[in-house]
């Protein structure tokens, strides 16, 4: 690999799981943490010990279950919040305490109503506490982006004094912009004295759908460490999305000359066990991991990519761990597609029955929204019987799947599943019999 490695921290355990309904129980926690150890990230941040009982001991659970990243704990800059993150911490091989503390004026001034003296002081009393410990500490400006920047540097040199190793600067509201973060990002590397000694991490919200813009920014004016969740789950709008920052840096490593340890072909299975245990399904469009990530439906789309992936894909669906892209079968699907999917179910055509099939399965998927396989047997049977059977000699991969999968059965599948207004009238006045040229398979779904 080239470039800079670049640590993933995780925070789906702490940071996602407070996002609404996304709660976990300690069970949960140490078998989406056991995922996390198999994706490869570098830092799971377990929970925050002092929040609860529950929190306590899924930090000690996965501090035990999972020897390989550093687990961290989050603490606010508090003697007893940081002795119990200490205490859950201990049976962890590489522990962390990640201290946290506000430092822009409207969290001084109306939520902790202290000044920046005692801030400063507070700040650097805990890291000191902290690292007294543990070997490994982080620290976080609560609302960094909000703060006024020369007072945050005052902090940020005042903690790495107190020993704090990593600077993480969370954009806690989802506020600021690309380049404004960079900007910051940059301005702490060149301004804030002994940073050299320490690692910058960015820690985004995607109030304003920003996070992942926003991180990538910080990677590209010198931040060794991105905070991120799976699915980007997390409060609000959640948290900078892990599958998109390590994809964007992989596929466009042209741009970007930093990399990480992810195993990427595991983005997918982890996504998934973290919709099942949460019961919280991403949206369809979500990128990389989203049902509809590697669908294609557009004829020109699906036409192309049959010709050549590389058309309309810019990552491999295994490269993320996705089975595999999907065609699917709509109105706006070309001939080659549908020609595909039949062979697949067992049943070959020439161009000219193929058009037959082709107009009825367009009225069929002007009425419902996916045609699935079942649909697709029963107007073939309608039009051609069983005459266009594969012989069992001819079978080809495809088709044997298919019929391992029991999907070339000699009866209605599922009876009743085409709507009654689909008749034979409304297919034959549905579309007109003249030629379709080849160009016309473009012309669907453009
Ligand atoms: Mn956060």
């Amino acid at each position: 690999m080239e470039g800079k490695r670049i640590t993933i921290f995780d925070t789906t355990l702490r940071d996602g799981e407070q996002s609404p309904g996304c709660s976990m129980n300690v069970q949960e926690k140490v078998r989406l943490g056991r995922q996390l150890d198999q994706l490869g990230v570098d830092v799971i941040e377990a929970g925050f010990p002092i929040a609860s009982d529950g929190d306590f001991a899924a930090v000690q659970a996965i501090a035990a279950a999972v020897p390989r990243p550093i687990i961290a704990g989050l603490a606010r800059a508090a003697r007893h919040d940081i002795e119990r993150a200490a205490k859950a911490l201990e049976s962890a091989i590489r522990p962390r305490i990640h201290v946290v503390l506000a430092t822009s004026d409207i969290h001084l001034q109306h939520k902790l109503r202290i000044s920046h003296q005692q801030c400063l002081e507070q700040a650097a009393n805990s890291v000191r506490l902290a690292r007294t410990l543990c070997d490994d500490v982080e620290f976080s400006p609560e609302d960094a982006t909000r703060t006024d920047p020369e007072f945050l540097f005052q902090v940020l040199e005042a903690v790495i004094e107190a020993g704090a190793s990593t600077l993480n600067i969370p954009d806690t509201v989802g506020y600021t912009v690309p380049a404004e973060f960079g900007d910051l990002i940059r301005s702490i590397r060149e301004r804030v004295r002994g940073v050299e000694r320490a690692t910058i991490s960015a820690h985004c919200h995607n109030d304003l759908g920003l996070a992942v813009a926003n991180s990538l920014a910080a990677i590209a004016n010198g931040a060794g460490q991105v905070e991120c969740t799976i699915n980007g789950i997390g409060e609000r709008a959640g948290n900078a999305s892990l599958e998109e920052i390590v994809m964007a840096l992989r596929v466009r490593a042209d741009k970007y000359a930093y990399y990480t340890a992810i195993a990427t072909e595991q983005l997918y299975p982890t996504s998934q066990m973290l919709q099942e245990i949460t019961e919280i399904s991403v949206q369809p469009n979500k990128a990389i991991i989203g049902r509809n990530a590697f669908a294609h439906e557009a004829g020109i789309h699906q036409d192309g990519m049959l010709k050549n992936r590389l058309t309309y894909e810019i990552m491999t669906p295994q490269s993320v761990g996705v089975p595999d892209s999907k065609l699917v079968l709509g109105k706006h699907s070309g001939r080659h597609a549908l020609s595909l999917r039949c062979e697949q179910l067992g049943y070959h055509f020439e161009r000219r029955e193929l058009d037959e099939i082709y107009r009825k399965f367009v009225v069929l998927a002007d009425q419902i929204k996916h045609v699935h396989d079942h649909h697709l047997l029963e107007v073939i049977r309608e039009a051609y019987g069983e005459s266009h059977r594969i012989p069992p000699g001819r079978v080809t991969a495809e088709h044997a799947e298919a019929v391992a999968a029991g999907a070339e059965e000699p009866r209605r599948l599922f009876p009743g599943s085409v709507p009654a207004e689909f008749s034979a009238a409304t297919l034959s006045a549905g579309v007109s019999s003249e030629r379709h040229s080849e160009q016309e398979d473009y012309l669907w779904g453009v």
